[in-house]
């Protein structure tokens, strides 16, 4: 692969443009944002990255060669080229030939830092985020059923960046009160069934807000019930009434029960108790389980194709359910799971694919990225322990900074996709992962840790009242040593490592609903 870019790539790359913006994805169609009007109006002005794109780029000089930044690899000897033609492998070698100039160059002409390496863009990030707070015009409609989406990713997003949120308190409750339904749950807009999706999104957001307004909003006994009716007999959870069932729902119910501290039991009226469940968690360990794969990887439900979002939600669900070092080895092939979390991180572009074979995106950085934090917690052992990391979290904090920042503000999949809040939000929570060290403080353990007996009989490690995920520290900053790839300014706000909400939010939360626990 040749350093630089030249007129052949550049018309690869724009084949790749329209080739991958083609490969729609279910779920991604559903959570992605269309670009508010605003940003379109960008956008017809005279240079978007389309413009950039057609341009042959040189490398330009100021960066440093791959070669002298990953940890010390030698990635011009990468990439591997796949000597068996598929439409797999003609895609990925254009995919590369895109995003080269950005890691070699600088196209979008980004101030750089003392690496080398684009700055963080954050004022233009939060200028693109807070348009997509903004209103939205009524050919938007369709979008109505993500609303709670937009506002977390936004939210989110723009804590990350360093902004106060406290402006749009009033208007995030009431936007939520319209969404709650009288019989629990929220669902994506006003009258709208509920849904899991939509119930943690409006939690997580108000779980930003933080205010006993925004906690009181909620109806927590309804949710308790809401709850129940998802829970299946097969121990998972489904999305909504009579809906699928997959690791989504699983996440989503133990982040909820557990962040408004909600009783363990099912209520009298879950349709599981009459297949003989009586507890949330009757059977979810086993459930998630089932959904590894051969690969190692985190599927859907079981006996589908390991994906990183699932991975994700498997991981995050177990560390609500027990320490990481207790709950991931008892329900998880370990090794299996490093090889196939390792073997998502995409060589030389430094970012991660979602499953074997897909293209890189900027998302990954977040639904693989941040699973390293769960995974190191429940390898490493003892809190202080500081272990080598198992990812190379440098090559992460490149792809994000060079590859995944739009021109004009907002982060992306990768070069020539557009910027929106879902990319944004989960770039910037990748680049959480890669900057700090979170760890599981262990010796907080027994304060909590009541033991309960599981299926066999034999003494399990799981509390009863699911705190696990309130026991995380962080070491600032300290993802990295000195050979880091970016300065203390493009250092991000923390985020919890489960719950992805700015650090100690989701702790206030709790503490409220251990304060406050009637309904
Ligand atoms: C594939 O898209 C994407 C998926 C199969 C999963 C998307 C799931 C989420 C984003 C998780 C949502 C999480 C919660 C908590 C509700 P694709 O085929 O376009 O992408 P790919 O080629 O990268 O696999
Ligand atoms: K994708
Ligand atoms: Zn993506």
């Amino acid at each position: 692969m040749s350093a630089s870019s030249s007129a052949a790539t550049s018309q690869a790359q724009s084949q790749t443009q329209s080739q991958t913006s083609r490969a729609s994805s279910r779920l991604e169609d559903i959570l992605a944002e269309p670009p508010s009007p605003r940003i379109e109006t960008l956008d017809s002005e005279e240079e978007e990255y389309e413009d950039v794109m057609e341009d042959p780029i040189p490398a330009q000089s100021q960066s440093p060669s791959l070669e002298s930044q990953f940890s010390g690899l030698k990635l011009f000897d990468i990439p591997i080229h796949d000597t068996l033609e598929t439409e797999t492998s003609i895609v990925q070698e254009e995919t590369l030939d895109t995003i080269l100039p950005y890691l070699e160059g600088n196209p979008n002409k980004f101030d750089l830092n003392s690496h080398g390496i684009p700055h963080l863009q954050r004022k233009k990030h939060v200028k693109f985020l807070e348009i997509a707070l903004g209103e939205y015009p009524a050919q938007f409609a369709a979008m109505d059923a993500s609303r709670p989406w937009l506002l977390y990713w936004s939210l989110q997003g723009l804590t990350a960046l360093g902004e106060d949120v406290s402006a749009y308190r009033e208007r995030i409750v009431y936007t939520f009160q319209s969404c709650q339904h009288p019989t629990g749950g929220f669902g994506g807009g006003h009258g709208q069934l509920p849904h899991l999706a939509g119930s943690y999104a409006s939690i997580l957001s108000l779980v930003i807000v933080g205010t006993p307004l925004a906690y009181t909003s909620i109806h927590r006994r309804a949710m308790w019930h809401y709850l129940g009716h998802m829970k299946q007999p097969s121990g998972g959870f489904t999305m909504a009434a009579n809906g699928e069932e997959d690791i989504r729902g699983a996440f989503c119910a133990m982040v909820i029960l557990s962040l408004l501290n909600l009783p363990l039991e099912l209520p009298s009226d879950a349709p599981a108790r009459k297949k003989g469940m009586t507890g949330f968690l009757d059977g979810l360990g086993e459930w998630i389980g089932r959904c590894q794969s051969y690969e190692g990887g985190i599927s859907a439900a079981p006996g589908n194709e390991a994906h990183g979002a699932y991975a994700f939600c498997g991981l995050a669900c177990l560390c609500i359910l027990g320490a990481p070092a207790t709950t991931l080895p008892k329900y998880l092939d370990m090794d299996l799971l490093i090889h196939w979390l390792s073997s998502r991180q995409c060589a030389p572009e430094g970012g991660y694919n979602g499953r074997t074979n897909k293209l890189v995106d900027g998302c990954y950085s977040h639904w693989i990225g941040s699973c390293w934090s769960l995974v190191e917690a429940a390898v490493s052992g003892k809190k202080k322990e500081q272990m080598r990391s198992l990812w190379d979290r440098n090559a992460l904090a490149r792809y994000i900074l060079s590859a995944a920042q739009s021109k004009k503000g907002g982060l992306i999949d990768k070069p020539g996709k557009r910027p929106d809040a879902y990319h944004t939000c989960y770039n910037l929570a990748g680049l959480s992962a890669v900057q700090n060290r979170y760890y599981y403080d262990a010796e907080e353990e027994e304060d909590g840790g009541v033991k309960i007996s599981d299926e066999d009989g034999e003494k399990g490690e799981m509390t009863t009242t699911l705190d696990a995920s309130f026991k995380w520290k962080v070491e600032l900053g300290k993802g990295v040593g000195k050979e880091r790839v970016w300065d203390d300014e493009d250092q991000v706000n923390v985020v919890h490592p489960v719950f992805i909400v700015p650090w100690g939010q989701a702790e206030k939360c709790r503490q409220y609903f251990e304060e406050n626990p009637g309904f």
